[in-house]
């Protein structure tokens, strides 16, 4: 359900994207935002200010994670739910990460990428974009009834 123009805008800007600054940035921005979805990250020590979230190594490396593995389902359009086999039972069963997170950090991941490119990521980008963020939320979403 991807067209030829969406495959290839999402393609471009992933092409330019660096994975561990924009993935710390938008998980930082998330666990700012929205406070609340700093209780499944208690192990990650100090967050307890905006300066304080920015700053923890915890929290880069894992929005680099996070982001890394959204490549997966970049590099996969066609099999996002089959790329996602295991985080979804993951993300429900065992961390009980609300799934309405997906949806926040997919707009807060749009934000970041509208700041970084600026002009580059035009309205048809950010319409390919989240399109993409949508599917990626459902897809992880998959296993809470
Ligand atoms: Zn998540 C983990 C992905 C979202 C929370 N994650 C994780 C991992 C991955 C991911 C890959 C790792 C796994 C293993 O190790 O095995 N995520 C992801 C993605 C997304 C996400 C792709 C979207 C896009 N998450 C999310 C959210 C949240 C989360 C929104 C909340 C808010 N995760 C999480 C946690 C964890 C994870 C808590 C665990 C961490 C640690 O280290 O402990």
């Amino acid at each position: 359900h991807w067209s030829a123009e969406e495959k290839q805008l999402i393609a471009s800007v992933w092409s330019k994207v660096n994975v561990a600054e924009c993935g710390a940035e938008a998980l930082a921005r998330l666990l700012i935002v929205y406070p609340w979805t700093q209780r499944v990250f208690a192990s990650f020590g100090n967050l307890s200010s905006p300066t304080a979230i920015i700053g923890n190594p915890k929290v880069r490396a894992h929005g680099k994670k996070v982001l890394t593995s959204f490549g997966e389902a970049v590099k996969n359009l066609d099999n996002i739910k089959v790329t996602y086999a295991k985080l979804p039972e993951l993300h429900c069963e065992k961390l009980h990460v609300d799934p309405e997170n997906f949806r926040l950090l997919g707009d807060i991941l749009i934000i970041v990428l509208a700041s970084h490119f600026a002009r580059d990521f035009t309205p048809a980008c950010q319409f390919a974009w989240q399109k993409l963020v949508g599917v990626v939320a459902h897809a992880l979403a998959r296993k809470y009834h």
